[in-house]
């Protein structure tokens, strides 16, 4: 692959997004193929052990599975020019909060604005399907096969909490999401500072694929939050913007020079996203002792769990990967200065957060050969 990486994803995919904004932001070279590429199944999916994107293959032949591990990698490797965590820690908490609120706490609206307007959206979807179906098919075959794809994502949806029931709930919380961000935006090109780090990786998956390129979702963001967009098309620049009507910090943000937008933000994690993480991680510790549950098999989600949100009894999947990204956070405030740990506590406790730091499962999860895994004890 002449000295280049390869990305196997899907323009529509969500978690793709943030791999491939982080190969443009930092002037990685990358061929992008579509899942639907017959190496794909061929050689990617045997070696990963199910098939999920995005993938990464190294020129050397190394094969990366998981957005979060990618980014990691292609840090270590020092391909990064631009530092994917704050070295200052408070900032550093925040950035791993906005990693995992991102990927996982966004994901009834982007499911909801993708599937359930299908007039609007679906001529614009099915054509970034065919990203994922394999070359050659007729026009009967590809219809069949997207109608069997998007049957599986609408359900997805449902298991992530998108219902007749929630869908008016879920418009206004995205609303008051899209009003936050943009408020925020008005200090700062990025969600710290000058730069993106991890947490504006996070918040793109959702952010980007579905609700910034699908039609109904798009022209929403545009319409309503125009710095929302502005930063969406930023996150996959490589190049430096200087816009002069952009209020931007030189580095990020001093730890105790936090803007009150930001605090407004991190609020919202609160009020949105606290009950889900807590049920999840009390389902998952409930799980484990359960003599039924099958703790060598790893499937994405264990269960539904049962939460109180905007004031409705609501379930969603429980997924062991949320735990991981759970951990990164919980680990970086274990392991910071008796200093940094009070201030990281203080800002959270703050923004009604603190009980975040203190969720923990009793089995760790890892990531052991492209999936999550229960560590032993
Ligand atoms: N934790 C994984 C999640 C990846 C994931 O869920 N990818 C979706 C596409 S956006 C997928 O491959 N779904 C395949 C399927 O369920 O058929 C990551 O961050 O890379």
């Amino acid at each position: 692959m002449d000295g280049r990486i390869t990305l196997y994803g899907m323009r529509a995919s969500l978690y793709t997004g943030k791999v491939r904004a982080y190969l443009r932001r930092n002037f990685i070279p990358v061929v992008e193929r579509g899942s639907g590429h017959p190496d794909f199944a061929r050689t990617i999916v045997p070696q990963v052990g199910r098939f999920i994107m995005p993938v990464v293959v190294m020129p050397d032949g190394t094969v990366v599975q998981d957005g979060t591990d990618i980014l990691d990698y292609l840090q270590d490797q020092g391909l990064g020019r631009e530092p994917l965590y704050p070295e200052n820690a408070v900032l550093k908490a925040v950035s791993l909060l906005f990693e995992l609120f991102g990927n996982e706490g966004l994901l009834r609206p982007a499911m909801h604005y993708r599937w359930n307007f299908d007039e609007q959206n679906l001529a614009f979807i099915r054509h970034a399907f065919d990203d994922v179906l394999p070359a050659g098919m007729s026009a009967e075959q590809r219809s069949v096969m997207f109608d069997h794809a998007s049957g599986r994502m609408r359900k997805a949806g449902r298991m992530f909490g998108v219902s007749d029931e929630t869908a008016q709930a879920i418009e206004r919380s995205y609303a008051d999401f899209l009003a936050r961000f943009d408020a925020h935006l008005t200090h700062t090109p990025f969600l710290l500072g000058d730069r993106p780090t991890i947490g504006d990786y996070g918040l793109l998956n959702p952010l980007y694929a579905h609700l910034a390129r699908d039609p109904v979702p798009g022209d929403i963001m545009r319409r309503n939050a125009p710095r929302v967009f502005r930063w969406t098309e930023r996150m996959n620049s490589p190049e430096t913007n200087e816009e002069h009507n952009q209020q931007t910090p030189n580095g990020l943000f001093a730890r105790d020079a936090l803007p009150d937008t930001l605090h407004v933000l991190m609020s919202y994690v609160a009020e949105e996203y606290l009950t889900e993480i807590t049920a999840h991680v009390a389902f998952i510790n409930a799980w484990l002792i359960d003599p039924e549950s099958d703790l060598e098999s790893f499937p994405r989600s264990i269960g539904m769990a049962a939460f109180d949100w905007r004031g409705q009894r609501i379930t969603s999947a429980v997924m062991p990967y949320r735990l991981y990204l759970l951990q990164r956070l919980t680990d970086h405030v274990a392991q910071a200065s008796p200093d940094d740990r009070a201030a990281i506590e203080a800002l959270f406790d703050h923004t009604g957060l603190g009980p975040l730091l203190g969720l923990r499962a009793d089995r760790r999860i890892e990531r052991r050969n492209h999936q999550e895994v229960w560590a032993d004890h």
